[in-house]
This record gives structure tokens, sequence and C-alpha cells, in this order.
């Protein structure tokens, strides 16, 4: 159905091989990971970065070509998690004809949201994976929506990356708006970096190409209907994504990106385009709450009872502060409700994320053991 179209493939032609190298750095390739992926001695092996997944095969960019790969037994065998996502860096080989998927190399973060199975039970999805910088994209016309945005922004810092707040369609407001708008995301995107930019006029586009030099990798997420491929397009100075405009009546978007993808800028460095998620459940979070909501975390060391729950109890320290206005309200209760989802979310499926966690280690090095043993170089 939709074709695999890798903009702009980094690699020379296949007869100036020399270039290779410089593809892959041009996606983010460096030396930690060259050490990582010198374990692999057959000749065939060949490191590539994941650029779409669609149904168990994965596109791979590798030194000087596009290829699809399918999934080694171990790898089909693995969960949600450790299997190959987009951005993900892998080892392809060449097996009885067929392009192998061989490792996943450790990641470097790895953005994660909680989805539903088909069987209604909670898992988790990897929406991206070595990823720096996530853009949380949320359109003026339809926002903010801070209570989203927090949810987004535990999320990111839970990810490993840093999160930055994209506001698009800022030529739809006058000066006035941006400036009350500006104040009351700040009272959420604490510590992190506010832009607005326009994919009309191009406004703040060079300051957010910024975050992708020096070959990094850019996530963007957010709703759908905000302006992620619109923006994309404008960063890489082509349409390479598909868009189309929003309902009329509500803004919302009509979820036109089907399929994770990394996009190549010219200047080197990469963006990750999502779909548009309706619902972002939290996965697991060991720091991202803490992160997200550092005001509110400030101040639990005051409340008088060491099990306070913020809610009527007196000596509590949270209430004080939303008392005197310093914390909304609203905030304190998506906070609860954060806290509230992660707990539940900890005891239905804490052991086997962990478990998953350290297994991804592990097949990564039993497989690189197994490929030297099966194929001892020539
Ligand atoms: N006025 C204005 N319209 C914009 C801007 N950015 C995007 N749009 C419009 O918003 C609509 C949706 O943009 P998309 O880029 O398709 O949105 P998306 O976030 O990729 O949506 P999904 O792929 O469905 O998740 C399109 O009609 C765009 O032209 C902007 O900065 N200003
Ligand atoms: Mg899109
Ligand atoms: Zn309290």
């Amino acid at each position: 159905m939709h074709a695999v179209r890798v903009t702009g493939h980094p690699g020379g032609s296949a007869d100036a091989p020399d270039s290779g190298d410089d593809a892959l750095r041009r996606l983010g390739w460096d030396d930690r990971l060259a050490a990582l992926a010198t374990g692999a001695a057959r000749d065939t092996t060949r490191p590539g970065r994941v650029a779409r997944v669609d149904r168990g095969l994965s596109t791979v960019i590798t030194a000087v070509d596009t290829e699809r790969a399918a999934l080694s037994v171990d790898l089909r065998d693995a969960g949600p998690i450790e299997r190959p996502a987009v951005g993900d860096w892998v080892l392809v080989d060449d097996q009885e004809g067929e392009v192998i998927v061989v490792a996943v190399l450790p990641r470097t973060s790895a953005f994660v949201r909680g989805a539903m199975r088909e069987d209604e039970t909670t898992g988790a999805q990897v929406v991206a994976a070595n990823v720096d910088t996530v853009f949380i994209v949320q359109s003026l016309t339809a926002g903010p929506r801070l209570r989203r945005l927090e949810r987004e922004l535990v999320l990111a810092w839970e990810s490993g990356a840093a999160p930055v707040v994209v506001l698009s369609k800022a030529d739809l407001l006058d000066e006035a708006q941006l400036a009350d708008v500006r104040d009351s995301v700040e009272t959420v995107a604490l510590g992190v970096p506010v832009h607005f930019v326009s994919n009309v006029t191009g406004e703040g586009a060079d300051e957010l190409r910024e975050y992708a030099s020096g070959n990094r990798t850019v996530a963007l997420i957010g709703a759908s209907g905000v302006g992620k491929s619109t923006l994309v397009n404008r960063l890489v100075g082509a349409d390479v994504q598909e868009t189309a405009e929003v309902r009329e009546k509500d803004q919302r978007g009509r979820h036109t990106t089907v399929a994770r993808e990394l996009v190549l800028l010219p200047g080197g460095g990469v963006l990750v385009d999502t779909p548009g998620l309706r619902a972002l459940a939290l996965w697991e979070s060991d720091d991202g709450l803490s992160r997200a909501f550092p005001d509110v975390e400030a101040l639990l060391g005051d409340c008088r009872f060491t099990d306070c729950a913020h809610e009527t109890e007196p000596g509590c320290a949270v209430l004080a502060a939303v008392e005197r206005g310093e914390i909304t309200a609203e905030r304190l209760e998506s906070y609860r409700g954060l806290v509230r989802e992660l707990e539940r979310q900890e005891e239905a499926s804490d052991p086997r994320a962990r478990a998953e966690r350290n297994r991804q280690e592990r097949n990564f090095h039993r497989m690189i053991k197994a490929t030297m043993r099966d194929n001892p170089k020539r």
C-alpha cells in the first residue's frame, strides 16, 4: 500500500563505498555505536538505522542502501520493547537470500507509551528510539491543552530525551493572545524551552532546525492535525510528508500520518514524524513525573505526614501552595491522576517490563556471540 519513502538517501552511489561511514554519521552514527558493533565478525553484517516498521518488516538505511529486513527468530520472539523500532540502530545480515535484523544496539533513549493490545491488556509501544530531543507539538488554535502537555512532558522526560514545547499555527493569533498563551504554558513547561512556530510564515523554523544540528535526532509527537508533518516539511525544505486540513468545526486532524517514519534533513540529522495520538497513556516512570512536576515535587518533603496524599491532610505543603495561588488546583489534580495511573501501571506490568529490559541487553550479546561462532571471519 504505502510506498517506502526514505527521502534523500545519504549514501553515495554504489561505486563510492568510502562515503558509507559518512552517510551513517549524518544519521547519527558515532564512535560509541561503532564500538558496540565491532563484535560482529561476519563480513556481511552491516549496521543501519530503522526508518520505518511495517508488520515486522523493518526498513533499514545502511551505508549505501535502503533495505527491507525481516526479524531474526530471537527478535521475533522478543517483547514489543525489544523489537526494532523507528530510530533504532541495528545490525543486519544476509541469511539464506534474505536480509535479517540480527541485533538491536542498546538505545540511548526511547519514547515509550502505554498502548492497548488487541486483547485489551495494556502493553508498551516504542514510538521512537535514540532520540535527542522530543518536540511536543500543540496547535495554538486548539489549545494550549495544559493537561495533555503535562502528560506529554512526563513521557518525554522519561524517554531520556530532552523535551521542547512547540506551539504551532502562531500566524493565527495576535501578539496579545500569544503573550497570554506563553504565560499559561510556562506554568506547566517548567525548565523546558517553549517555541512558537508558523508553518505558513516560517517563523521559528530556524531555531527548531538547530535541535537537529550535529546529526542529532528529533521526534515530533502530538495530537492529529497540530501540524507535525507540515513542520517536518518546513524543516526539510520539501514536501516529503503528506498533510491534510483539520476539520473546520473542532480543529481536529484526520490522522493523515499513519506510520512512524524517519525523515532525513539535508544538512544531516533526522526527524521522526509520528501519527497523531488521541490518548497518550503513561507507561512506567522513574523520574519522568518528578521532572515534569518539579514545583510539586519540591514541596513533598514539607508535608506534615510522610504518606500525605495532598487531598485533605492538615499541614500539607502542596495544598498550602495551592491556597497561595502558586500551583493551580487543576495542576495538582492532574499530578494526582498521573501518580494513580502510574501506580496502576506498575502493579499490572512492572515485573514484565523490567524483565524485558534486562533481556534486551542479554540478547544482544548472545546474538553477537552466536554470529561470531557460526560465521568465523574468513
Ligand atoms: N495556519 C497554519 N496552519 C498550519 C500550520 N501548520 C500546519 N497547518 C495546517 O494544519 C493542518 C494539519 O497539518 P498536518 O501537518 O497534516 O498535521 P499532523 O500533526 O501531521 O497530523 P496527523 O498526521 O494527522 O497526526 C494542515 O492543513 C496544515 O496546513 C501553521 O503553522 N499555520
Ligand atoms: Mg502528520
Ligand atoms: Zn501533602
